[in-house]
C-alpha cells in the first residue's frame, strides 16, 4: 500500500511544526514508515533564496518570490511521489495552500497565484490549525519574519478559508499541544489511501 500524503496548514505560529513532529512520532510508534517534509525547504537552492527573503535580507518582486516558493515545491515532487509509492507516509508542514494564501494576501490575483502550483500531487488530507491572531501574537517568535503582522495574517486566514475544501479538517489550535495532537491523530489514524498511485493534478479538475 502506498504512503499517505498529509498536509498541515495554518497561519504563522499556529503550532504546525510542533504538531508535525508529534504526528510523525505517532505514526512511527505504530511501526509505520513516516517522514517529515517542510515547505519552504530552506536547504535546497531555491530555499536559500526564500530564506533570505523571509529574513528580510533580500528584496524580490512579489511575483518572483511566489514563483520561487512554487519551484521549491516542484523541485521536491518526484522525490515525494517516489516515497509515497515506496509506502512512506509523509507529514508535510505547509504546501501550495500557503503559497496562494500569502501571495494573494499581498494583493496578487488568486487565480494567477494558483497557476504555477497546478498539477502538483494532491494531499490525502489537509489539517488546518486555526488560531486567532491575538493568540498567535502571544506565542514565541511572532514578528521575527516578514509576514508576521496582524493585518497580513488576518488576510491570509481569509484566503485559506476561500481555498478550503470539504475534505479539510479544521482544528482549533487554541488548545493544549496534547489536545490539538489528539484531534489530529483521531482524524488520520484510520485513514487509508483512496488510490493505488499518488494522486496528481492539484487544482486541475
Ligand atoms: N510561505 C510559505 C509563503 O509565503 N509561501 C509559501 O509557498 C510557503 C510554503 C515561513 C513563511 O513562508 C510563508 C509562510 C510563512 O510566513 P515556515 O517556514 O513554515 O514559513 O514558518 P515557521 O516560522 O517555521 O513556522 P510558523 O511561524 O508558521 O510556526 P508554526 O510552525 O505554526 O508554529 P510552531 O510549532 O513553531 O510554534 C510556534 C510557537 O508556539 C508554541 C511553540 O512552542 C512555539 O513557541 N506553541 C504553543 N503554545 C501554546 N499552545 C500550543 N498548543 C502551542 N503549539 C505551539
Amino acid at each position: 500500500m502506498r504512503g499517505l500524503f498529509i498536509v498541515i496548514e495554518g497561519c504563522d505560529r499556529s503550532g504546525k511544526s510542533t504538531q508535525c513532529e508529534r504526528l510523525l512520532q505517532r505514526f512511527r510508534d505504530q511501526g509505520r514508515d513516516a517522514q517529515l517534509i517542510k515547505f519552504p525547504d530552506r536547504t535546497i537552492q531555491s530555499g536559500q533564496l526564500i530564506d533570505g527573503y523571509l529574513k528580510q535580507s533580500r528584496h524580490l518582486h512579489d511575483k518572483a518570490i511566489h514563483l520561487f516558493f512554487s519551484a521549491n515545491r516542484w523541485e521536491a515532487m518526484d522525490a515525494i511521489a517516489a516515497k509515497l509509492k515506496a509506502g512512506t507516509t509523509l507529514v508535510v508542514d505547509r504546501y501550495a495552500f500557503s503559497g496562494v494564501a500569502f501571495s494573494a494576501a499581498k494583493g496578487l490575483d488568486l487565480e494567477w497565484c494558483k497557476n504555477p502550483d497546478k498539477g502538483l500531487l494532491i494531499p490525502d488530507k489537509v489539517l488546518f490549525l486555526d488560531l486567532p491572531i491575538e493568540k498567535a501574537e502571544q506565542r514565541g517568535g511572532f514578528g521575527e519574519e516578514r509576514y508576521e503582522t496582524r493585518e497580513l495574517q488576518t488576510k491570509v486566514r481569509d484566503i485559506f478559508m476561500q481555498l478550503k475544501e470539504d475534505s479539510w479538517k479544521i482544528i482549533d489550535a487554541d488548545q493544549t499541544m496534547e489536545a490539538v495532537q489528539e484531534e489530529m491523530w483521531n482524524t488520520v489514524k484510520e485513514l487509508k489511501p483512496d488510490s493505488e498511485e499518488p494522486r496528481t493534478g492539484l487544482w486541475e479538475q
